[in-house]
Parts: C-alpha cells; sequence; structure tokens
C-alpha cells in the first residue's frame, strides 16, 4: 500500500485458487469466509469452523509467497475467541485479518432480506482492542469492517463506528455496501476523515473500478470478494453440461487448460526431479 497507494487483494477459496491469482498479478489473497463456504456447498453464516478456515489459510500460505488477508467474520466469539484467533492466524501465515461488526453468528452481507445484526460499540471495540494486545507483529493488520451501511443504518452511524474503531487502534477501517449502485461507497469515503485508509469489495457495484477509486483518495485497497468462485462455478457449469449434452468429452476438452498446465501448477517437475535425485 505504502508503494502504490492502492492495492488489489483477489479472493481465494483454495491453494490453487491462490497460486492463479498470485499468477495474475494481484498484490495478495482474501482467504474469504463466502468463498470457503460456498466451496463447501454451505451458506455463509458462520457455519464453516475456524479450524477449517485455518487449515484453508495454511494450506494456500503454504504455495504462495504474496500477502493473505484473512477474513475471520466476526472473530468466532467474543474478544477472548478473537484473542485466540489472532494467535492462530498470525501463526497460520496471514498478514491481516478483517473483523466486522457483526453479531455472532453472522449472516452473509449481500443477500437480499438478510438478517443483519450489529454488535454493541462497546463490545466491538473490546474484540479490537484484544485483537490490537495479542499480535506479535505490528505489522500484522488489524482490519476492523463496520456493517453499518449493509445493516441499514446509514452513513452516519457508520461514520461514527468506523471512527470510534480507529480510536481503539484499528489500523484500516473495511466499509461494505450491497447496493448496486456505488454511490453509498463514495460518499463514505468523501466524508472519511478518519487518520486511516479504508478498504472496500465491490461484489455489489462492480462499476466501481480502480480508476475511480483513486479519485475517492481515502480507499487504498480493493478486494475483490466472490470473484473466484463465481468464475470457478462458471467455468465448472458450462463444462460439465456441454458433457452431458454432448455424450462425451469431445468439444469440451478444447477450451480447457491442458492437464500439462495442471502439472506445472502442481509443480510436477520439481517432483520429478527429486525422484532422479533420491529415490534409489
Ligand atoms: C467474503 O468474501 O467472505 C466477504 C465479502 O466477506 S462479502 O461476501 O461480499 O460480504
Ligand atoms: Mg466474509
Amino acid at each position: 500500500m505504502a508503494e502504490s497507494g492502492l492495492v488489489h487483494i483477489m479472493a481465494a477459496h483454495s491453494p490453487l485458487s491462490a497460486i492463479l491469482a498470485e499468477e495474475a498479478g494481484f498484490d495478495g489473497l482474501w482467504a474469504s469466509g463466502f468463498e470457503l463456504s460456498a466451496l463447501y456447498g454451505l451458506a455463509d453464516m458462520s457455519l464453516i469452523s475456524m479450524a477449517q478456515h485455518l487449515d484453508m489459510l495454511r494450506a494456500i500460505a503454504g504455495r504462495t509467497t504474496i500477502p493473505i488477508v484473512a477474513d475471520i467474520d466476526t472473530g468466532y466469539g467474543n474478544a477472548i475467541n478473537v484473542m485466540h484467533a489472532i494467535g492462530e492466524y498470525e501463526r497460520a501465515g496471514a498478514s491481516a485479518v478483517v473483523i466486522e461488526d457483526k453479531t455472532f453468528p453472522k449472516v452473509t452481507s449481500l443477500a437480499a432480506d438478510g438478517r443483519q445484526q450489529l454488535l454493541r460499540v462497546e463490545e466491538f471495540l473490546g474484540k479490537i482492542e484484544a485483537a490490537l494486545a495479542t499480535r506479535r507483529d505490528p505489522n500484522f493488520l488489524v482490519i476492523a469492517r463496520t456493517e453499518a451501511l449493509i445493516a441499514g443504518l446509514g452513513e452516519a452511524e457508520a461514520l461514527d463506528r468506523a471512527q470510534a474503531y480507529v480510536k481503539a487502534g484499528a489500523d484500516m477501517i473495511l466499509i461494505h455496501s450491497k447496493k448496486k449502485d456505488p454511490g453509498e461507497i463514495e460518499s463514505f469515503s468523501r466524508a472519511w476523515t478518519g487518520s486511516v485508509p479504508l478498504a472496500i469489495v465491490p461484489n455489489a457495484y462492480p462499476d466501481l473500478d480502480a480508476r475511480r477509486v483513486k479519485e475517492l483518495g481515502n480507499v487504498q485497497m480493493m478486494i475483490y470478494g466472490n470473484y473466484g468462485i463465481r468464475a470457478s462455478s462458471t467455468a465448472l457449469r458450462d463444462t460439465f453440461r456441454r458433457i452431458i449434452a454432448d455424450g462425451g468429452v469431445q468439444n469440451v476438452h478444447k477450451n480447457i487448460v491442458p492437464v500439462e498446465e495442471i502439472f506445472r501448477l502442481q509443480r510436477m517437475g520439481e517432483v520429478q526431479a527429486a525422484e532422479t535425485r533420491f529415490l534409489r
């Protein structure tokens, strides 16, 4: 962020999707709760456990080199749960966590008529302070996410909450919106006078591209929160339907990567070199 002023963070739900995001040139990875829930065929409603999310994050960290921003939802409970989570995520290889100010269990943000319940500000401040007191590396970012706009509480409430979270020591504020139009986010960003930068997740309002974001000034992180799982769902569905329709793989095999490309992503070359060297 210090170098470019705006970083692009792609959601990853697996090491393979993370490798592809790194190769495409993203600055970092978003260990997305939504994507991992969807990978398990589950709703993003605190059904995936911390252990499941951590396991995937460790696997991603083991196969990539760019920073990982961990989506830890509500922090898996109260401030004590947050302390436990911070230790685990820092050890697992995350560079940042995002904690949101909703009650546990949370409801996914973009669902129409989703039941959105926010935590008392005091209680959330305790969770931020607990996270900051637990981290070992001061460069491990604690990003506070307010869901005030998602809950329909308006810009004033979102700004008040965000300012309070910064006072508690949050390193960044993630402001989220489910409006199809970016106006709500643009308005919040223009009104933001806090001392830390903003992160946004342009899932619902795709028209807000990097050029427009740079004009806003305060936003330094764009998280592409569900594009990996949507892109792979499109590819899988189209390919599977085509095979059924055609009665075979004679057409689809030309439109998908050859198996040699999967070998490359699996680093088969390195494994074969190790075989030659060590298997006796
Ligand atoms: C996620 O990717 O898990 C997010 C972003 O938190 S969203 O699903 O849009 O809330
Ligand atoms: Mg999430």
